[in-house]
């Protein structure tokens, strides 16, 4: 299975501030160890990150006949972007949201996100092991839906 892995803007700071928010493992950090789960589960991962809302919905449309599913950290894009919801839609694969932080311990306009009732879950405040989990929850999902 071959999975798209989106992450949105600001993500490639990880790892220079805001540790108690984010933790201290950076983005190329975070992808080693999803590669490494990736391959005890025989999935292959695509990464993508961008701090441009269009980029993101052109990446999503472009790799959306290749990828079995998506794991999406949206950033803050996560709480505005009615596009990227759209594409994720339109992509007819099934996502699973996650967050470093736990977004709904911090400012309320944190807790509303526009993708998350399309998501087949969400998990959020485990730092980069929210990854971790999330990739395990997708291949799951994917394993028990399988139609081959
Ligand atoms: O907790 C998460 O994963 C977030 O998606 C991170 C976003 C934030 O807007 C969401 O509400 C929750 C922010 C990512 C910014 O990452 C930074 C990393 C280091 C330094 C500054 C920002």
């Amino acid at each position: 299975m071959r999975i798209g892995v989106l992450n949105g803007p600001n993500l490639n700071l990880l790892g220079q501030r805001q540790p108690v928010h984010y933790g201290t493992d950076t983005l190329a950090d975070i992808e080693d160890l999803l590669t490494e789960k990736g391959d005890v589960r025989d999935l292959e991962l695509l990464f993508f990150q961008s701090n441009d809302e269009g980029e993101l919905v052109d990446w999503v449309q472009m790799k959306t006949e290749k990828v079995d599913g998506w794991l999406v950290n949206a950033a803050a894009f996560t709480h505005t972007s009615v596009a990227l919801r759209d594409a994720l839609a339109a992509s007819d694969r099934p996502f699973v949201e996650v967050h470093l932080s736990n977004v709904y311990a911090r400012e309320p306009f944190r807790h509303n996100s526009l993708l998350s009732d399309l998501a087949v879950g969400v998990i959020a405040g485990f730092k980069s092991s929210s990854y971790l989990f999330g990739l395990e929850a997708l291949a799951d999902y994917l394993e028990e839906n399988s139609t081959e």
